[in-house]
This record gives C-alpha cells, structure tokens and sequence, in this order.
C-alpha cells in the first residue's frame, strides 16, 4: 500500500538524499552518494525523477573526461531507474566568487559570470530533458543595507532573468522559470524574501509568460507564514510551475525536515489545496535526512516523503467526501445566491444595486459557524477515528 503513484511526479533533488548531514557545527556523518547511487536508491523507492544543481551532478572543476564519464553512469541510472529530470537548477551560492550574491553582486564580472553559469546550468538540464528551471537566490542578500542598495539590487535581478529568457527562446529550449524565495538563511537580509513578492516582480520581466514560482514549505513557515496561502495566490495566478516540499518547524533555523514530519496540519490543507486545484507539474521533495540517520534509514527518509503524500492525499478525498463534513461546509458557505451573484459582476448594475440595497447587520451577524465541530472533525479524520 501507498506505492507512489506516478501521476504525483515524486521527485528529488539530488542534494537531498545525497546530503551527508555536514552542518554549520559538524562535519558529515553519511558518505557521499554519487548521482547513480542515488537515482537506485529513489528508483527503488518508486520516485518519477530526479532535479539537480549544475554541481551536483558535475563537479565544478571537472574534466571533460571526467564530465563524460558522470553523463554516462547517470544516463544509465536514469535508465535504469525509469527515472525523469523534470526541473534542473544552478548553485550560485557554494563558491567564493558568490560571497556577496549573484546576480546582485556590485561586480558586473560577477554578475555576468553567473549568467553564463546558469547559462551552461540549462544546457546540461537541457540534455536530460528538463522543462522546468528552479532559481534559488542563494546569496542574494546582504547583511547591512549599508553594503548594497536593494533598489538597485532589484534592477540587477530584473537584468539577469531577461538575460536567461532571451537564452531559452535563442536555443529553444521551452523552459519554465520558477523563481524560489526564502526569507532568511544564509543571509541576514535576502531579496525576495516570499512568494509573493516573486508573483508581483514577475510582471515586471520582458518574458512574464517564462516565469512562474517555485514555493518551498520551509520557507514559508521560516517566515511565520501560512504555506497554503501562499500556494492559494500562486495557483489563482497560474504561477505554480513547481513546488518544493519539505516540512520545519515555525521559527527555527533551516530544517529541511521530512515532508510531514513537524506540522501535519499544515500539510494536510497544503495536499488538500494542491489536488483539489488540480496542481499537475513535480511534487519535489527539498529536505534531507536527519543527521543521526544512516542509508538503509535514508530509505525510510524517501519513501516516507511520498508515503506521507499519499496519506494525505487521501485523507483530503475523505474529507471533500465525508457526510458530516461536507454537511457543515455547505452549511456555512450558503447564502443569498442573488446577493453572490452580484458580486460577481462589476456592472454598472451590479454597482448600483450593491450601493442600494439594505443589510440588517444584526440578524447577518446572527449566523452560525461551527467552526469548532468542523475543525475537531478534521482532526478527527486526521487522527485516523474518522
Ligand atoms: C535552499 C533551497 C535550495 C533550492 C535549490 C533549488 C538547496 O533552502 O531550498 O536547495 O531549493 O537551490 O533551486
Ligand atoms: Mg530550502
Ligand atoms: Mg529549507
Ligand atoms: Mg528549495
């Protein structure tokens, strides 16, 4: 039972099962992984694909030689694996050179080299079949706003991602740009720091139509904020290219936890928004392991991250299914359907008669909503007694 359903497009990162648990304080406790190794262990575990960094599947400073034979064992683990690579990326945060950001670094050599970085990013995702293209600002940040001007750090962003779209469209290659905000970590201050902010500076890009979001639970909840509200906005707009899921506690440093694993209420609503809306493009999975776990517990890591899917999936499908429940929401969402038709509209009429009519506050205030009995009986569904 719960064996991932492809239509789910379970994917990882390969960072993310191949994360060795080095932190800021400690040094790695699993060994490195190779991309191959890493497909079989997802493979096995029923995944549909694969993501990765430019780096993480090509050292940095590989040979061509070098570069050919890590195509060749990872092509073949694809293979072997039935596993797809839906969406690449590119790191521009790991090196030196990107200590003060990327594509909002003073220096236009450094701006310009990570261009060309994620220029070359795309070709290798091209070459695997990818559509889908994750920008993470890393390092776009600072931690004084007396070191850099966020004004023009903005037009600086702007430049970049004109840049990547007039390169998809020259060697076209059809990619979808989702850009991927995050409030904090590893900067003190970082550009872009929700969703949101990305849905609106999108419409300021020569090529809107390329790019979409990439929203990631963690990031959200490292904000305080509400992940599903966030997923509302991007779907309601159409700009839910990808999704990154994982799960944190709220306040805390990056935790990249287990999907599930900390805030399952949350969770819920999230999987219950993604398939009541249809949300079609890869679930991925950002998170690793925990550091204490070893590979046969790295199993349980991946196919945890799914299996927690699915539960949830189908908890969501009791939900929008069950008697009483569903008696309580078509309770408290009924009203005048004359009244919401207007709203609808806005028509000169609709106007005037929204202007014109008479509410009795008293007696609308006087409707029930209970919301206690409809939220003990999700949990209760949650809880496994429903
Ligand atoms: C950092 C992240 C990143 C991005 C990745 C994909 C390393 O918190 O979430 O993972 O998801 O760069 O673009
Ligand atoms: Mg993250
Ligand atoms: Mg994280
Ligand atoms: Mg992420």
């Amino acid at each position: 039972t719960w064996k991932p359903n492809p239509k789910y497009k379970f994917t990882f990162g390969l960072w993310t099962v191949g994360n060795v648990g080095r932190d800021p304080f400690g040094l790695p406790t699993r060994p490195d992984l190779s991309p191959a190794q890493i497909c079989d262990l997802v493979g096995e575990a029923g995944a549909y694909g694969v993501n990765f960094h430019d780096n993480d599947l090509i050292p940095i400073d590989a040979t061509a030689a070098e570069t050919a034979e890590i195509k060749r064992d990872f092509t073949a683990a694809l293979k072997r694996n039935k596993l797809k690579v839906p969406m690449a990326t590119v790191n521009l945060f790991t090196e030196a050179v990107f200590k003060d950001g990327a594509f909002t670094s003073h220096d236009p050599a450094v701006r310009a080299y990570a261009v060309q970085k994620t220029f070359r990013a795309m070709d290798l995702g091209a070459e695997f079949g990818a559509k889908i293209f994750v920008l993470w600002g890393g390092r776009e940040g600072a931690e004084s706003d007396a070191h850099k001007d966020p004004y023009i750090a903005i037009q600086h962003t702007r430049q970049a991602f004109n840049l990547l779209a007039a390169y998809n469209i020259e060697k076209g290659y059809g990619y979808k740009f989702a850009l991927e905000a995050k409030p904090n970590e590893p900067r003190g201050h970082i550009y872009n720091a929700v969703t949101g902010s990305y849905l609106a500076f999108i419409q300021t890009l020569e090529h809107p139509e390329m790019f979409g979001v990439n929203p990631e639970v963690a990031h959200e909840h490292m904000a305080g904020l509400n992940f599903v509200h966030q997923i509302a906005a991007a779907l309601d707009a159409k700009k839910l290219f990808h999704i990154d899921l994982n799960d944190q506690e709220f306040g805390r440093y990056d935790q990249d936890f287990r999907f599930g694993s900390a805030n399952l209420k949350h969770c819920f609503h999230l999987v219950k928004i993604l398939e009541d809306y249809k949300y079609n493009a890869p679930r991925s999975f950002d998170c690793h392991a925990y550091r204490a776990s070893d590979f046969e517990d790295l199993k349980w890591f991946a196919s945890g991250n799914m299996r927690t899917y699915e539960i949830l999936a189908d908890k969501a499908q009791r939900w929008n299914t069950d008697k009483d429940i569903q008696a309580l929401v078509k309770k408290i969402t009924a009203g005048d359907e004359k009244i919401a038709k207007l709203l609808k509209s806005s028509s000169k009429a609709s106007v005037k008669s929204i202007a014109e009519a008479s509410f009795d506050r008293h007696e609308l205030a006087n409707k029930r909503l209970p919301y206690e009995q409809l939220d003990q009986l999700t949990m209760e569904l949650l809880m496994g007694v429903r």
